[in-house]
């Protein structure tokens, strides 16, 4: 396959001014007509009209009426080429699609019978021939025609300007959208769908239709979308002065799709996962999933769609920034300190989680990526995640109001343009009247930065010195890399865990420095330091980096005990936790079959006890800072992984804390039962956190009492965050009731795609489960690899999160990967290509493990018929 690279970036040789589509909906055979008018753009060389199409049936081209023929035009694989195109001309281009066999769910394609697209990134060329990059920008209109009783909606962008009945009984509807925009941001629904609608008041007193489709039947789960469009379209209004830009905005939820949502203009479209919800069926992280999603698809109606990116290199451009406000949306949402710092816990989890991985392995790529073979491989958790990172390091070092100026100039400079991630950071600089070059560093290096600290207090010179050394390690294709320039937010606590004032440069700056790390190697001096202060360095994760400095326990205890900065507090309980978990897992690999005598000490579940006991505490942090560190992170924290070595070590930890902690954990189980109607509030979803996980870790070191107070709360459970956190408790637990508990769940909720997911993915994700349960459950009737969300749910939960069933040391689990990549590479390869990366960490396991996955990953690159997708991500594990 061939490599695409962002130093060759040439500009269009023609753009698209107005784009006509009529189509003519079949799910065997729809016709499309393309009536566009084309113009040679100025700044390019280039004389020929290039467009794009693949896996269509060209029927005819007409250019300015005259009707083409072979040699008139070229077509070379996706690329259909014009040679001497006039300056100006009105191209008419018929195409032929199957809806129905397009199992990939990119371009045009049918769910349960009805019609959608997905267009992001190069979908919109496997629906007619056309320009199709997103540098491309054109106003659409678009006739849809089909069977009236079959797809009584008929959906597009922008207004809908016409709709009826044809003379030969079809039904139409005719839709403008008055902004122009890039292709990948077109859509389409034909379908048999209800809405929850409602007119809302803009605060520019305009009014906007809201409209949230769903299929019949599920009327009862719209409610929290519709409740978060309105708090995302108010949030905007209010944060940014950002408005709604037109009179109608639709939310479609569509079962088979393969990425969360899609920010099509005034049309997104999403998965069914990110839109019903109700008591009944979803979990407190449901809900919370649904407010994000529908704030960031929203929020991107500035952030990508009246600004876009040039090409898809910039694709961090959007989403990084989107990801970002989404973030700011959900901790505002809150409004507390805590509950702002409980969303910031979650996303540095997230990245320790997935990023942090993804930078150390094969597929590491700078946040703006250099090349790429197949773009959809590039949706990453460093595009999404550490691009929002970026984002809001530019806000810690100018300050929100500063990060305001540059956000407004953005728009002010590049409304109605494709742009680059260079464009934004000169806003953002121009601004505040700062350079920002060095910055720029952290879209063109890949790799997790590491930052040694060491400090120093000169009890004579009452200065305290820290000095910071940074590094990042080799990438693919990056052996050496420059210093970063890394907003470093360090306070220090005194003796008796309060902050210090502190003094730099001569300055009183408050209680939290944001330091500018910007060498190799710096040295900060705080003055009037009167007494030795534990460090608190990284306040809020203030970079997305590696922070090494060697506290002993006495500073992590103090500083889980008192730090002021709630992400710093919760991290130095992690830091305790993961010394012991790496200690701990060290000697049962070092065992073997012997006894490894494990054992945890009451510094750790001491400090532990105290934060769970401590009701001052929201029980929301608390949660968090009770969580362990994952089997994942502990594992990216060694050479050597051996997967169930970790395991053992992190179970014996969770048993320790049931056991030792059990008073503990009992009493802080009946202080926070949410008793009357359910609600999605952070306090409520706060309380049932540590509630179930107060229960976890009971059912961890099992005892009678423990199980059947699982199973009370299984059978009693009034919403679905309670019950599928008791049945987890009594699968995990090998519980005698686990068996019926898991029968009698599914057969209460068969008839709900979304809950029997989790009846899938709990089974896939319980250590007790192997490869042979999952081909059995693969057998089930309710399985099928064709919609995204079940095969997620059983094969990639199973492969990405289930360690020990996983890597079965006989190598099975590595077998049944392979099996089921070139399984699901014919249908989808979108989502193949994200199973095939369950192997990326190869080369980290023992040798027995690596020699089994290299064979598993070679049988799939030796596959003759690969998509570009997992060839892409195969080829570059095995390099
Ligand atoms: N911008 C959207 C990306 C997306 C996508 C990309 C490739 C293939 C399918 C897809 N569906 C959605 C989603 C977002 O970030 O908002
Ligand atoms: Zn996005």
């Amino acid at each position: 396959p061939q490599t695409i690279y962002r130093k060759d970036y040439t500009a269009p040789s023609y753009l698209v001014d107005t784009v006509e589509l009529g189509f003519d909906l079949d799910p065997a055979r729809t016709v499309v007509a393309n009536r566009m008018t084309v113009r040679r753009n100025p700044a390019s060389a280039q004389r020929e009209i290039e467009l794009y199409g693949e896996d269509i049936e060209l029927v005819s081209l007409r250019l300015n009426g005259r009707t083409l023929v072979e040699g008139d035009y070229v077509i070379e694989g996706t690329l259909l080429r014009i040679p001497n195109a006039p300056e100006e001309a009105t191209l008419e281009i018929e195409t032929i699609c199957v809806p129905e066999s397009n199992t990939t769910l990119s371009g045009l394609y049918t769910s349960n019978g009805s019609f959608y697209t997905q267009c992001e990134a190069e979908g919109f060329r496997r629906i007619t021939y056309f320009p199709d990059r997103p540098d491309v920008m054109a106003r659409y209109t678009v006739m849809l025609r089909a069977d009236k009783d079959k797809y009584p909606v008929l959906l597009s962008n922008g207004n809908l300007i016409d709709e009826g009945i044809l003379p030969d009984g079809r039904r139409y509807a005719l839709w403008e959208d008055p902004f122009k925009k890039p292709s990948y941001l077109f859509a389409l629904v034909a379908a048999r769908l209800v809405c929850q609608e409602e007119d809302f008041e803009l605060a520019d007193g305009r009014t906007a239709l809201l409209q949230v489709w769903v299929e019949e039947g599920n009327l009862d789960k719209t409610d929290y979308a519709m409740q978060s469009l309105k708090h995302s379209i108010r949030w905007d209004e209010e944060r940014w002065d950002l408005e709604l830009d037109l009179d109608r905005f639709m939310i479609v939820a569509v079962g088979d799709f393969n990425m969360g949502a899609m920010e099509n203009k005034g049309l997104n479209i999403f998965n069914t996962k990110f839109v019903l919800a109700n008591p009944r069926v979803a979990t407190d992280v449901d809900f919370q999933g649904i407010e994000a999603v529908v704030g960031h698809e929203y929020f991107h109606n500035w952030t990508g769609n009246r600004v876009t990116c040039r090409d898809w290199f910039q694709l961090s451009l959007k989403e990084g920034l989107t990801v970002f406000r989404d973030q700011e949306f959900s901790a505002d949402m809150i409004g507390t300190n805590t509950g702002r710092a409980v969303t910031r816990i979650d996303q540095v989890r997230t990245l320790r989680q997935a990023q942090f991985p993804e930078d150390a392995g094969p597929m590491a790529h700078p946040v703006r990526p250099d090349s790429f073979v197949e773009i959809n491989n590039f949706y990453t958790v460093t595009v999404y995640e550490k691009g929002a990172e970026v984002v809001r390091m530019y806000q810690t070092l100018l300050g929100r109001d500063g990060f305001r100026k540059g956000m407004d100039l953005y728009f002010q400079r590049h409304d109605g343009q494709a742009v680059t991630c260079d464009d934004f950071r000169l806003a953002m600089a121009d601004a505040n009247g700062r350079d920002l070059a060095q910055f720029e560093r952290w879209y063109s290096q890949a790799g997790t930065p590491v930052v040694q600290a060491e400090t120093r207090w000169d009890e004579q010179a009452q200065t305290y010195t820290l000095r910071l050394i940074q590094s990042c390690p080799p990438t693919p294709g990056q052996p050496e890399k420059q210093p970063f320039h890394v907003p470093v937010a360090v306070g220090l606590l005194g003796r008796d865990g309060r902050d210090l004032p502190l003094t730099v440069d001569g300055k009183v700056v408050g209680t939290t420095a944001v330091l500018e790390l910007t060498e190799a190697d710096q040295t900060f001096t705080f003055t009037n330091v009167a007494e030795q202060p534990t460090p608190s360095i990284l306040r809020d994760f203030s970079a997305p980096v590696i922070l090494k400095y060697g506290y002993n326990d006495a500073e992590l205890v103090h500083l889980f005990s008192h730090d002021s900065d709630p992400v710093n507090r919760w991290e130095a309980g992690q830091r305790l936790a993961m010394s012991r978990l790496l200690k701990l897992s060290g000697q049962v690999a070092a065992a073997g079959n012997a006894d490894p005598k494990l054992d945890v000490d009451d510094v750790f579940i001491d400090a532990m006890r105290k934060i769970l006991a401590d009701d001052t505490l929201d029980p929301a942090f608390r949660e968090q800072a009770l969580l362990l560190p994952s089997e994942t992170m502990i594992a990216d924290q060694l050479d050597v992984v051996d997967p169930l070595a970790i395991h053992t070590a992190r179970q014996f930890v969770r048993a320790a804390i049931g056991t030792r902690l059990r008073g503990e954990l009992e009493a802080q189980y009946d202080a926070n039962q949410t008793p009357g109607e359910y609600s999605p509030d952070a306090a409520s979803i706060g309380k049932r956190a540590l509630k179930n996980l107060a229960l976890a870790y009971l059912c961890a070191a099992p005892d009678d009492a423990s199980l059947d107070l699982a199973r009370r709360q299984f059978d009693g459970a009034t919403n679905m965050t309670d019950r599928a956190s008791a049945l987890s408790a009594l699968v995990h637990a090998r519980a005698p009731a686990a068996g019926d508990a898991l029968q009698r769940f599914y057969d209460e909720f068969q008839g709900e795609p979304l809950v029997v997911d989790k009846w899938f993915a709990m089974q896939a994700a319980a250590p007790t489960t192997d490869v042979n349960r999952v081909r059995d459950l693969m057998t089930h009737k309710a399985f099928t690899l064709r919609n995204p969300n079940r095969a997620r749910s059983l094969v990639s939960t199973f492969c990405a999160g289930n360690p020990v069933g996983f890597h079965a040391p006989d190598g099975s689990g590595y077998a049944f990967w392979a099996e089921q990549v070139i399984a699901l590479d014919a249908l989808n390869p979108q989502v193949a290509s994200r199973l095939a990366r369950a192997m990326d960490r190869w080369r980290r396991y023992t040798p027995d493990l690596q020699a089994r996955m290299k064979r598993a990953l070679q049988q799939v690159a030796g596959q003759a018929k690969l998509s570009n997708d997992v060839r892409e991500v195969v080829g570059k594990a095995l390099a």
